[in-house]
């Protein structure tokens, strides 16, 4: 098997809007019971294909030679008509990316055997992913193709031909993102290879900027777009949770425009592992599918934060827990999975609880004995508040982020709740509100916990309790700050139970890493700009000095001619070289935005251009470090990284301290080098006026 040498039309394409879901994630398959119970859905909320690719299923990738035993055999054959019934379409989807060997004929033929069996099957649609493999080929194949995408490629057109052109293929291609695109979507030979040589009936899955996309805009479809030489299908892991599993995401379909939905050829979800808390995912992203179709037919009120005229994720949401709120209620479950009758407790009333549905058998309890536990019936609030707090991957629902400010908050303001300030007030009030707000968690999770439908409890239960638990931590140590705790809390002693340190070895290695271990939505909201720092190169002088003169005319640190000459000016300007290892640049879209510069001895420095930085500092402080952004970078996170990156490798020159030089004026990195707390300011007698220096120990 050659190169393929085929030009891809660059029309769009006529067939139809794909939506649905992908069963793609890692770990333990849907039941057959649940595919078909999801065709049913999917048949009501207007969504028409299902992508089967579970990627531990043994022979859609580990064995993906093997072909299906009669046993399997019978069971696929149903799964497809099923959704046949429900006007689903079943892709079936093979991975062989794992070992195949693309130039060996026997392989190929292997491949088509398999998916020869599947057709016989009733399957009409397939799909060939290549997506999380080694991209290295083998020798063979890389003597027979000239890049991994021309082998990709060739075997996706010949498959594709020999089952005679199906109307719906896909390939999921190795890069399937911005991010793994190198050294960007607009310049990947990957993508243009794809999109050049893959024959035009076959769409392309792709899952956006990045493997879980925050935000999939209209432009960035455009370009990847244009290089694809067709619209993509999102293959959208919004609401994937394989990669953590202390995270469910149960939040509506939210940051695609949908005015993406016309530059697309579809979009499928890859959501949560577990079958039955994918309501929400499913439902509202089938609303959002409909938004535009339904645009001018619905009279749409949005609040002034949502941009989006069609498709409101709030409503969706309200619409989806409404519509999931009967399903909890719902008691015609399997044998084994029900709960016994519902004892209702009746509403504000000082009658005996009624007992609906009371057997003959049952007790009851007699003058003076405990009363039967009762259980309040689960309403749309606490869907709701479920939802919000296991929302989506970028973000906590609003009652969410509402408890870590407020938690946050009784923290830092905890010397008022020890001693009367003017603030106790406030603090007690703010306090007895959070421990409401814990309680409503803990209500939530007891009338969850009493839900009829055993199925989706079971699939949440991990979760809630998790969550319940966390909570009650928290909620212990604000009542331990009020002086109504106990002290010796749980969590504020020595030898605590181990709910008191969670997160196993796992969350041992993540603490114990630099930013992005202890990374947090409330503390490090998502950034929309996609950043990257780098080792300085020669090459990068010019555009540091630029930023440099530009920060100097009408930067944030506006200097007056007359101003003192400060050391990290001659860094910056190129008179003085930083030293090894000692110099980054932060890069966004646009280019280079930002630098930070080091010298890990500043003496001979500080003896030519800051003589006030005598040897008393010095000798605490002997290094040096400065960092310019430009204006644009709005987001200090970034700059924090590369202080952390400076600072890590002066210690590693052995170095005890590192001071900077700031301008009064310089606000912004006055605030900035005061807010990450390890720098304190150094008085020195000589020091021009307008000049701070600031001294971490290392
Ligand atoms: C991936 C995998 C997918 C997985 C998801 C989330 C694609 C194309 N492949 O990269 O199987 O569920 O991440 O972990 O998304």
């Amino acid at each position: 098997m050659s190169d393929p040498g085929v030009t891809a039309a660059s029309e769009p394409s006529t067939k139809r809007f794909i939506s649905g879901v992908v069963e793609g994630f890692y770990g333990r398959p849907w039941t057959m019971e649940q595919r078909t119970e999801l065709f049913k859905r999917e048949q009501k909320w207007g969504l028409n294909t299902y992508l089967y690719a579970p990627k531990d299923d043994y022979k859609h990738r580990m064995y993906w030679r093997d072909l299906y035993s009669n046993r399997e055999a019978d069971q696929l054959i149903a799964l497809i008509s099923k959704a046949k019934e429900h006007e689903v379409e079943f892709i079936y989807a093979i991975s062989p990316g794992l070992d195949i060997t693309f130039s060996n004929p026997k392989e190929v033929a292997t491949l088509k055997r398999k998916l020869d069996q599947v057709k016989e099957f009733g399957c009409k649609s397939f799909s060939l992913l290549f997506d999380d493999i080694e991209t290295e080929m083998c020798p063979a194949d890389k003597q027979a193709f000239s890049s991994f995408a021309h082998a990709q490629v060739a075997i996706t057109n010949e498959v594709y031909k020999h089952l005679g052109e199906p109307e719906t293929f896909l390939f999921c291609p190795t890069d399937y993102c911005a991010a793994f695109c190198t050294p960007s979507v607009s310049q990947s030979s990957y993508l243009h290879t794809v999109g050049d040589s893959l024959l035009p009936g076959v769409d392309v899955l792709w899952t956006g900027p990045k493997v879980v996309s925050h935000v999939i805009s209209v432009e960035s479809i455009e370009e990847v777009s244009s290089v694809l030489k067709r619209p993509p299908v999102i293959w959208d892991n919004i609401h994937a949770n394989d990669y953590d599993p202390q995270r469910i995401f149960l939040g509506p379909y939210k940051d695609r425009p949908s005015d993406l939905i016309p530059k697309l050829k579809g979009v499928l979800t890859n959501p949560n592992c577990e079958f039955h808390p994918n309501f929400v995912a499913i439902h509202t992203m089938a609303a959002w599918c409909k938004a535009m179709a339904e645009e001018g037919q619905r009279d749409v009120e949005m609040s002034d934060e949502e941009q989006d005229h069609c498709y409101s994720p709030q409503k969706a949401l309200t619409q989806a827990l409404t519509d999931w709120l009967q399903e909890f209620l719902n008691t015609d479950q399997p044998t084994g999975t029900c709960r016994p009758p519902t004892r209702l407790k009746k509403e504000s009333s000082d009658e005996e609880p009624m007992q609906t549905d009371v057997g003959e058998s049952s007790y009851v309890p007699g003058p003076g004995e405990n009363p039967l536990y009762t259980a309040e019936p689960l309403t749309l609030v606490d869907l709701n508040l479920l939802s919000e707090l296991f929302y989506l991957p970028y973000e906590h629902g609003p009652t969410a982020r509402t408890m870590l400010q407020e938690l946050d908050w009784l923290k830092n303001h905890r010397e008022a709740a020890a001693a009367e300030t003017d603030t106790t007030a406030e603090w007690r009030s703010r306090a007895q509100h959070f421990d409401e707000m814990c309680e409503a968690v803990v209500q939530m999770f007891n009338r969850l916990s009493n839900a009829p439908n055993r199925r989706i409890l079971y699939d949440l239960y991990d979760y809630i309790c998790d969550i319940k638990s966390g909570v009650g931590l928290a909620r212990a140590y604000v009542k331990t700050l009020g002086g109504r705790g106990p002290p010796s809390a749980q969590l504020m002693n020595n030898d605590p139970e181990p709910w008191g340190f969670r997160g196993g070895l796992s969350g041992e290695f993540q603490r114990m890493l630099p930013c992005h271990g202890n990374r947090d939505l409330f503390r490090h909201p998502p950034m929309s700009t996609v950043y990257s720092i780098r080792p300085y190169c020669p090459e990068d002088k010019m555009e540091v000095q630029r930023i440099f003169r530009e920060m100097q005319r009408d930067g944030e640190g506006k200097v007056p001619t007359t101003a003192q000459p400060l050391i990290s000016d001659g860094l910056s300007a190129g008179e003085l070289p930083p030293s090894a290892h000692c110099a980054l640049v932060l890069e966004d879209e646009m280019g280079v935005c930002g630098f930070a510069l080091g010298l890990t001895d500043a003496s001979q420095a500080a003896a030519k251009i800051q003589k006030a930085v005598c040897d008393s500092v010095l000798g605490d402080f002997p290094s040096l470090l400065t960092i310019r952004l430009l204006p644009r970078v709005a987001d200090l996170a970034p700059a924090k990284g590369m202080v952390g990156g400076l600072l890590s490798s002066i210690r590693g020159c052995g170095s005890k301290g590192a001071f900077c030089e700031l301008r009064h004026s310089d606000r912004k990195m006055l605030d900035f080098y005061t807010k990450l707390g390890s720098f304190k300011i150094i008085q020195m007698a000589a020091l021009p006026e307008d000049i701070v220096i600031m001294g971490t120990c290392l």
